[in-house]
């Protein structure tokens, strides 16, 4: 298992749109695990693999309250979508200390193989629903900051870019 450094915004890399998995394989279930560690690592409830500049259709997320109960959404999609709509606070492991509201579905159901290559169907509501829409949207190559106005989007890209230099200069 390894953590993988996690692209920061607003790196071009991120808008990047994923390939489908063409078959889930030794390479797919380690990067599965090694997604899953960097997740956990960086205390996040979801990640895609554009974040980790993997550009195939792979999702981990786990939003149970003891952070025990992991998800694997290879090649998924949203099969259905709820007419309610609902306004929530969202973050990103790519958009470090920066959070903000955005309308997503309030209900979701998702279809996708799993880890073990099996096609299943999931039913997400609440925070998962949130973070299966937040996810679907990276492997578009779409951040969650894009849903903000353009003044808010600068801000943060400035922000951003001012921190990474920071951190390159130790
Ligand atoms: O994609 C990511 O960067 C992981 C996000 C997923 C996520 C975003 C918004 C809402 C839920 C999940 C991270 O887990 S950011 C941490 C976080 C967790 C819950 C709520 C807000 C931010
Ligand atoms: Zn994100």
């Amino acid at each position: 298992m390894a953590r993988l450094p996690i692209l920061r915004y607003p790196d071009p890399r991120l808008h990047t749109v994923a390939r489908p998995v063409a078959a889930v394989d030794a390479r797919i279930r380690q990067l599965v695990d090694d997604m899953l560690e960097t997740m956990y690592g960086a205390d996040g409830v979801g990640l895609a693999a554009t974040q980790v500049d993997v550009h195939e259709r792979v999702i981990v997320m786990d939003t149970s309250e003891q952070h025990d109960h992991p998800i694997v959404l290879i090649n998924p999609e949203i099969v259905a979508r709820s007419a309610e709509m609902r306004l929530a606070e969202e973050g990103c492991l790519s958009v470090p200390q920066i959070y903000d509201k955005v309308e997503r579905h309030a209900q979701v159901t998702v279809r996708a193989t799993g880890r073990d290559g099996e096609v299943f169907e999931m039913e997400a509501d609440g925070l998962a629903a949130i973070c299966v829409q937040h996810e679907m949207d990276h492997l578009l190559g779409k951040v969650f900051v894009e849903y903000l106005s353009s003044l808010k989007r600068d801000r943060i890209r400035t922000k951003m870019l001012k921190k990474s230099r920071e951190e390159q200069r130790g």
